[in-house]
């Protein structure tokens, strides 16, 4: 199958672009390598000692004989660009990673906010323009997350993507009908997956675009078999208090002894997936694109939930870490409970790994044989949701205007365009 990757140098994006040719698809990467600028913008840099894009292919091709052919762009202001490399390539399949995905990033000013909701937008309604004005049957794979349910407590397991409402009509009798889930967004990044479903409803019902969306829980690990081949394969690996997600984070900070990080009460709970089980889901939903038609199919990409308290006494546990606490800089409640169906993909063939499986020992075995990279003063969370939780932070009582940049745009987007292959 033919495949475009969009955001194929990032995290999840890299494993899954060799996961896809390994398995004998025909894949091209298209990023603008904004990641890697963003890194230089929080003067911060991987764990792991990631290799430039150039190197990286030639590799896997030196490796594997399959060649990953490389588009670099802006996929927010390059349309002409996409729309050119769409046309050349009529992909079965386009994989949506192309997205500014940091909670506490989309929140240390407006200049952030503005640039997350303007990137992450554009690049989605692009790429959807441009399907629609080639007339192309491309099956479009995004990148969602857990986080457009919100963390509310519910009663019951939540569901992949609709809810079944009833209301009385003006009779008084019964009707149902399923809706979009009720989105509640706990970030601005999370606010603009919100606002990507909404998106994918119009061009799904309007032009008939075959679109799944996978809503995503926090990705933990670094390493795929893939990945594992060789070290200039190696994934990224965040740990900065804007990129590191919390079990990665917790991993480091147990490595370096530096007390865990667990943001208030620690009574988070949240939904977990493994690197291996986000780069097998993208295959099946990849795979089995053809029985995409009608409306966005909505698939849970989660192998399982835990609280965040448990996961630090778990590393601390593991490691011989003291688990700290700080206040938390984010608005969110102290404590929610988060059951989450996933039958469509475990029906699809996925096992989900789960942190019982062994594989935390393979994340131990890299943060401690790259220790020495870390620097801790990239560990703190320096990004607020609002004055109070800065205030807090700074253990004031009344607020002040926060310190934000003036910047207009980030320094980031600034940048040439080129593309090759
Ligand atoms: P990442 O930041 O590592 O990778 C994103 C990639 O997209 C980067 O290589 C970046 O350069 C590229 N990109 C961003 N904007 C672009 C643009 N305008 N033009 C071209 N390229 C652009 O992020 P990730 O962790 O790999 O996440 C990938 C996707 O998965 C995101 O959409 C994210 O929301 C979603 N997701 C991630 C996680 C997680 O825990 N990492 C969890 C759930 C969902
Ligand atoms: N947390 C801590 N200590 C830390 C870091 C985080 O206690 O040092 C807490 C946070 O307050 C939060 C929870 O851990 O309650 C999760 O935070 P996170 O940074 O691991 O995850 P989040 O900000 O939600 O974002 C990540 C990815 C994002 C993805 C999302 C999936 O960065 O791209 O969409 O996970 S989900 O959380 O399911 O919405």
């Amino acid at each position: 199958m033919e495949i475009l990757i969009l955001g194929g140098d990032g995290f999840c994006g890299w494993p899954t672009a060799l996961h896809l040719s390994a398995h004998g698809h025909t894949v091209t990467i298209v990023d603008s390598f904004v990641r890697r600028r963003i890194d230089d913008e929080l003067g911060v840099r991987s764990l792991t000692p990631i290799r430039p894009i150039g190197e990286r292919l030639e590799a896997w091709d030196s490796l594997t004989g399959n060649e990953i052919d490389l588009a670099e762009m802006d996929l927010s202001e390059d349309y002409s660009s996409l729309r050119d490399l769409l046309a050349r390539k009529r992909p079965a399949a386009v994989v949506h990673f192309a997205e500014q995905r940091a909670a506490p990033y989309s929140m240390k000013s407006p200049a952030h906010k503005r640039y997350t909701i303007q990137n992450n937008l554009a690049v989605t309604h692009n790429l959807l323009t441009a399907v629609v004005e080639l007339g192309l049957d491309t099956h479009i794979v995004h990148l969602g997350t857990m986080g457009v349910y919100g963390y509310e407590s519910v009663p019951m397991d939540l569901p992949e993507g609709y809810l079944t409402v009833s209301y009385p009509d003006r009779t008084g009798r019964n009707h149902s009908r399923e809706i979009l889930y009720p989105t509640q967004p706990g970030s601005v990044y999370h606010l603009s997956k919100s606002l990507d479903q909404l998106l994918f409803q119009f061009y799904a019902n309007n032009d008939g675009l075959r679109i799944t969306d996978l809503h995503q829980g926090i990705v933990w690990g670094t390493q795929t078999d893939e990945t594992a081949l060789d070290p200039r394969l190696i994934n990224r690996f965040d740990y900065d208090g804007d990129y590191g997600t919390v079990l990665n984070r917790f991993l480091v900070e147990a490595a370096i002894g530096y007390p865990l990080t667990v943001h208030g009460t620690g009574g988070q709970t949240r939904a977990f997936i493994n690197i291996r089980d986000t780069v097998r889901c993208i295959q099946l939903a990849v795979e089995s694109g053809a029985e995409v038609s009608g409306r966005v199919r909505v698939m849970n990409q989660v192998s399982e939930t835990h609280r965040v308290s448990d996961l630090a006494h778990l590393v601390a546990d593991l490691l011989g870490a003291e688990v700290g606490s700080v206040s938390n800089p984010r608005k969110e409640a102290h404590e929610n409970q988060l059951e989450v169906r996933n039958d469509q993909l475990v029906s699809l063939g996925l096992r989900p790994i789960k942190l019982a499986t062994g594989l935390l020992t393979e994340s131990v075995e890299i943060v401690q044989k790259y220790s020495d990279r870390v620097d801790t003063d990239r560990i703190p969370c320096t990004s607020y949701w609002n004055r109070d939780r800065q205030a807090a932070a700074e253990g004031e009582t009344v607020a002040h205007p926060r310190q934000e940049t003036d910047e207009n745009e980030l320094s980031v987007r600034n940048h040439s365009a080129r593309r090759i292959g």
